[in-house]
């Protein structure tokens, strides 16, 4: 590789970018429909098999997850992988009592309604089937090594992109997740002792799919349905 050349900005050195491969016109219509036409594969999977998945493959994910862009690139995120069979049951646990409370009386009829076609409910069995779980915490602000606050920016923006990424690398692996939101879920933080800055965003489940898997049967909205363009 050649080697990197420098500068300075604002005092602070900046190394010089080798763009990636570029590639023509006919290349980058090919690339991005192929790409297209395999994230649309994406299904979010609520039946799990409890095959065993390596801890290197969920460490992959999350390094894949944590390149995401973050407000003043603080990465302001967490990702607590459990495969631990007793943490895990003690989520489903908790996670269960809530969802029994948010189905039978915080949820509105008319977000129940909605969720019908789903086939949602408050049985969560595959927190314990699924042989990971992966929690992405929020960080608030960041605490330094003397307890001293420092602001973080785009916490909810930053943390939901390195979700979406950490999607994308759990489907480029060959495995299923689905991002279950129990609600509230400040339980996740004390049952896996996290500090007091950091709060729970996203739960997915990770593994392969059970072996006969039925999904919803529903489209995605159209090209025209979900953009405008300005041309
Ligand atoms: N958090 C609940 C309910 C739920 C809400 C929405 I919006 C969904 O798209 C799916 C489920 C649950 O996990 O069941």
């Amino acid at each position: 590789m050649a080697k990197k050349e420098t500068i300075r900005v604002n005092g602070y050195e900046h190394i010089s970018f080798e763009p990636p491969l570029t590639y023509t016109k006919e290349e980058l219509i090919t690339r991005s429909k192929e790409f297209y036409t395999w994230l649309d594969q994406r299904r979010s999977i609520r039946m799990f098999s409890d095959k065993e998945v390596p801890r290197v493959v969920i460490e992959n994910i999350i390094l894949s997850a944590s390149t995401a862009p973050s407000g003043a690139h603080k990465q302001p995120w967490t990702f607590c992988a459990i495969s631990n069979p007793s943490l895990k049951s003690k989520i489903r646990e908790a996670a269960e009592v809530e969802e029994k409370i948010s189905y039978e009386s915080r949820m509105s009829e008319r977000w129940k309604k909605d969720l019908e076609p789903l086939g949602t409910d408050m049985n969560k069995p595959f927190l314990e089937i699924a042989p990971w779980l992966i929690i992405a915490f929020k960080k608030a602000y960041d605490v330094d090594q003397e307890g001293n606050k420092h602001n973080n920016y785009y916490v909810n923006e930053s943390v939901g992109i390195a979700c979406g990424m950490m999607i994308t690398a759990i489907h480029n692996a060959g495995l299923v997740t689905l991002t279950h939101t129990p609600s509230p879920m400040n339980f996740l933080a004390k049952l896996l002792k996290r500090p007091s800055n950091e709060r729970a965003f996203i739960l997915f489940p990770v593994g392969y799919p059970g072996e006969k898997v039925f999904v919803p049967n529903i489209t995605r909205k159209s090209l025209q349905e979900v953009s405008r363009f300005y041309e």
